[in-house]
């Protein structure tokens, strides 16, 4: 096959598993020429698809694989990016329906909010904090569209690095220096704790992971804009959610998100 039809095809895949939730075998058994650039294509692709048949648009990026205790989790020791959209947004009120999705899993994580454009190469820490606008906790749901939870790096990037949905605590609270590698984490489930971490859990620090990001977007000629969210990556391991399931994520100084699921209809 051509590259562009194996790129249409693996789009195909995915948007389908998504569509009708409904998990596929991963793909590099499927396809061993995919690598970790023909995965990124893949996953432009996918996102040029999903905006145009979803009717929505890029509300900015994730990183995933950035802390030990995920790589080990999911036996990949290198961090992927994915692209979020504004139809992955959920608000933290009521009762949020995850029916639809596959297998999903919750994970605590460090959202940043920039005020000017970061765009590669040569992005330092620096320059990521001093473009830092505000910092918010967030809950992410990853959702792999692989069998089993299973996958590559090549697999897990064309998948958009699991993206699924993200909720943001309400209030951001404006960047103001804080040392982000010293601030601690509480994730806690039906209100008991599941981990506590801190920032430095995060390639040492969370900017470090954003400045990684910011400087392989450039080879596509893509950067971070002015308002756009962007996901440190989790900070500890990612649980599974179950009916009625109450997660909080709470940050020192920069407040806390709770969100309850469901997979009944929901609201
Ligand atoms: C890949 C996405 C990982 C994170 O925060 O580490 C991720 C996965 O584990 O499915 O979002
Ligand atoms: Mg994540």
């Amino acid at each position: 096959m051509l590259k562009t039809e194996v790129i249409d095809s693996i789009v195909d895949e995915l948007f389908l598993a998504e569509k009708h939730g409904k998990a596929i075998p991963k793909l590099v058994d499927r396809y061993p020429g995919l690598n970790v650039d023909l995965a990124y294509e893949v996953q432009n692709r996918l996102i040029e698809r999903k905006c145009r048949d979803e009717g929505t648009k890029v509300a900015g990026w994730k990183l995933g694989l950035t802390s030990k205790a995920k790589q080990e989790m999911m036996g990949v020791h290198e961090p992927a990016y994915g692209v979020l959209l504004e139809n992955m947004q959920l608000q933290s009120d009521g009762s949020i329906s995850l029916r639809t999705l596959i297998h999903p899993k919750i994970e605590p994580e460090i959202a940043f909010i920039f005020k000017e454009e970061l765009k590669g190469p040569g992005v330092t820490v620096a320059e990521v904090l001093q473009k830092t606008d505000y910092i918010a906790p967030a809950l992410e749901i990853i959702d792999s569209r692989y069998q089993h939870f299973s996958f590559t790096l090549a697999d897990v990037i064309a998948d958009n690095s699991s993206s699924s949905r993200f909720i943001l605590g309400e209030r951001f609270a404006k960047y103001n220096r804080e040392d982000l590698s010293l601030v601690g984490m509480v994730f806690k489930k039906n209100g008991a704790i599941v981990s506590t971490s801190a920032g430095a859990s995060v390639m040492g620090h969370p900017a470090r992971a954003v400045a990684w990001m910011v400087n392989k977007l450039s080879r596509y000629g893509q950067s971070v804009k002015p308002g756009e969210v962007v996901l440190s990556g989790a900070l500890t391991g990612a649980i599974e959610i179950e009916e009625g399931d109450v997660f909080s994520v709470s940050l020192d100084r920069f407040g806390s998100v709770e969100a309850s699921f469901t997979f009944g209809k929901g609201e």
